[in-house]
């Protein structure tokens, strides 16, 4: 078991400070008497103590405390600008900010958690034991800051007053990394000590980029301190490994609901979105998929969108599931965000009005930004991540540049998104959640919607996702298992985390139980019998709408569906109705193709799994028990039909077992 501070406190150890006194007096003489007075109304002796230390190992020129007033955001905003970190576009509001070319994306090679002897990690992640990362943070964060100034912000992660909603320090010498800090998180200068006391803890997150030069960058390092609930990081610029406040964090909370063995909450990779069902009935549904699969354009599907990334999911004193938003903005990818596919988004990017952060894509002569897939005409030339761009220009190994990184993003705050419900988003009791999705990159084996019979099953949906490598991590390529999408961020033994979810499904308290679904929007027509059409998906994404918009039914109990060994999938006429909502045609011939059985891919599929989780130590007896059930299923099935089930031979199968739907 883990344990809360636990060995030496790298930041303390190195700087030395232990006393408010001391702390207080670093101020006095590091800092101008108006940042000392904006401190001096903290009154929290930790938070402090991290403030006071990480001055003090930085040696920062100046230090800005950033309370989160109009003043203190505009400032930060401007000295981003006149620091270099961002550009001015053409349009009002909007800035570029480039990372340097072999660092946009997570670090992961880079990546450690910092343990004590004998702690346990996930077998995917790195880990390094607590004096070599003091070392190494002494040697490299001492005096970082020098000649530059230290922002220090106090945010939350989550609705003030939420059960599941934690206070987190961000001490950066980056001006964007605090400029996007303030579009995405709370700013909660005014009520930290309350919230901080209110959970007994709070995050703190220390970064430098340094000099921000290519040669620094193999000495970059994401340090995430799993006992001091701190993290460090160096030497790099893009948010996904500075802006800690995002998923270094979020691993610090999956540490707390599963490793600290807090129960009743969970921390996921997911969006949070509410459908509109008959009657005008609110239903909100959380989704998880790894990173770049779509998650962003998903959420924003919802008449009431709520958050596209992270959920923090709780279970209440009514029964009820309910699920919060960490986040109060979105750091997105623009690959292929079009007027089409994402018409909210679109329009916080394309017209006067929003306050936007664009990174990596191209800028134009006119200081406009292009992006891949934008659906628009491409400029032949510009400025992107690698600098000068031209139509048809190579990299080192002949490969063409593209005009814009595929992980380039926009941060923009919710509230510029037209169908963000603020309201509801900030309300510390969270919305309930009834559905819960879990989705990959999965071109040929599962159909697009599929329920699961019991929370069981709904964890091993969430066990099995599999996903081709998208360009969010440095270096990752082929296709993965992507365990709930959220495994990049699992600090802990897998085995640990499938226990807490089969845990926290099957709870006695959680009275309100959601429907757990498969969803997959990757088919290609290749894989279902169509020829030379490469891989042109079956169906379009938009179509995940009238997925939701049948699970929200589903939900309540509204729509029949088809017993499967894997779960329950829809019947065609209700899809046609849904379908017919949103102005399409579903021919029944697509309904076919989409929801036929593969047996031979869904065993494949389920043995891949399988194999993989026997390697790990400590996997619940459960999830092979339901691999098992799922693949005798399907091979009875395969016997009676052959390889290639149909939904009408699905339906006489289920209909001859008679199991009630
Ligand atoms: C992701 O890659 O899942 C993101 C961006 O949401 S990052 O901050 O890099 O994690
Ligand atoms: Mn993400």
């Amino acid at each position: 078991m883990l344990e809360l501070n636990k060995g030496i406190d790298i930041l303390a150890e190195i700087s030395g400070i232990s006393t408010l006194d001391e702390a207080e007096a670093l101020f006095e003489a590091r800092c101008d008497p108006k940042n000392v007075a904006k401190l001096g109304r903290i009154t929290n002796e930790q938070a402090l103590l991290k403030i006071a230390n990480a001055i003090s190992m930085t040696d920062p020129d100046a230090v800005f405390v950033n309370t989160g007033s109009d003043v203190d955001v505009q400032r930060v905003r401007e000295m981003s600008l006149e620091k270099g970190e961002e550009q001015p576009l053409a349009m009002k509001g909007h800035t570029i900010h480039f990372d340097l070319a072999l660092e946009q994306a997570r670090i992961i090679d880079r990546t450690f958690y910092i343990v004590n002897e004998g702690e346990e990690t996930s077998v995917l992640a790195k880990r390094i034991l607590r004096d070599e990362a003091y070392e190494y943070v002494k040697t490299h964060m001492m005096g970082i800051a020098k000649g530059k100034t230290l922002f220090v912000g106090f945010f939350s992660r989550g609705p003030i007053g939420a059960q599941a909603a934690i206070p987190a320090l961000e001490i950066t010498t980056s001006t964007y990394v605090m400029h996007s800090a303030n579009i995405l998180y709370r700013n909660v200068y005014h009520q930290f000590d309350e919230e901080a006391k209110r959970l007994g803890l709070f995050f703190t997150n220390v970064h430098s980029e340094g000099p921000n030069k290519p040669e620094d960058l193999p000495n970059a390092r994401v340090f995430m301190d799993r006992s001091w609930l701190t993290t460090f990081s160096m030497f790099c610029t893009y948010a996904g490994n500075t802006l800690l406040l995002k998923k270094g964090n979020h691993r610090f909370a999956v540490d707390l609901a599963t490793y600290y063995g807090k129960e009743r909450e969970l921390s996921e990779h997911m969006f949070i979105t509410g459908l509109t069902g008959p009657g005008g009935r609110k239903t909100f549904c959380a989704g998880a998929a790894p990173s770049g699969c779509g998650k962003t354009t998903t959420a924003m599907v919802g008449a009431d969108f709520i958050g596209d990334d992270l959920a923090q999911l709780w279970i209440a004193e009514d029964g009820t599931l309910r699920g919060i938003n960490p986040e109060k903005g979105i750091f997105g990818i623009v690959r292929d965000v079009n007027r089409e596919s994402d018409p909210y988004l679109m329009k916080a990017l394309r017209e006067e009005g929003a306050e936007v952060i664009w990174s990596n894509v191209l800028i134009d002569e006119n200081r406009v930004p292009y992006w891949v897939g934008n659906g628009e005409e491409y400029p032949k030339r510009g400025f992107n991540f690698q600098g000068e761009w031209w139509e048809g220009k190579m990299d080192g190994d002949g490969e063409p540049i593209p005009l814009s990184h595929p992980n380039s993003r926009c941060t923009v705050a919710n509230t510029f998104i037209g169908n963000y419900n603020e309201a509801v988003a900030e309300d510390p009791r969270g919305v309930e959640i009834k559905v819960i999705t879990y989705s990959g990159r999965d071109s040929d084996t599962m159909p697009p919607v599929w329920v699961a019979k019991n929370p069981d099953q709904g964890v091993v949906i969430g066990a099995s996702i599999m996903s081709a490598a998208t360009k969010t991590e440095v270096g990752a390529e082929g296709v993965r298992r992507q365990p709930w999408a959220n495994e990049p961020f699992i600090p802990g033994p897998l085995a640990d985390y499938m226990n807490a979810q089969f845990a926290f499904f099957n709870s006695d308290k959680l009275k309100s139980k959601p429907i757990m679904a498969g969803l997959n929007y990757f088919l290609t027509c290749k894989a279902r019998g169509g020829d030379g059409e490469g891989s042109k998906l079956l169906g379009e994404k938009r179509d995940v709408r009238v997925w939701l918009g049948w699970l929200e039914r589903r939900a309540y109990g509204d729509v029949d569906a088809i017993e499967t060994p894997i779960g329950f999938i829809p019947k065609y006429e209700d899809l046609k109705g849904l379908f017919a909502e949103i102005g399409k045609e579903y021919p029944k011939e697509l309904y076919d193709k989409q929801f036929a059985f593969y047996v031979d891919n869904i065993i494949g599929r389920i043995d891949l799994q399988e194999g993989a989780y026997r390697e790990e130590k400590n996997i619940p007896a459960r999830l092979f028990e339901i691999y098992d059930e799922q693949r005798k299923g399907l091979e009875a099935l395969k016997a009676k039909y052959g390889p290639i089930v149909s939904v009408e031979q699905l339906i006489e199968t289920a209909k001859s077992r008679a199991i009630p739907l």
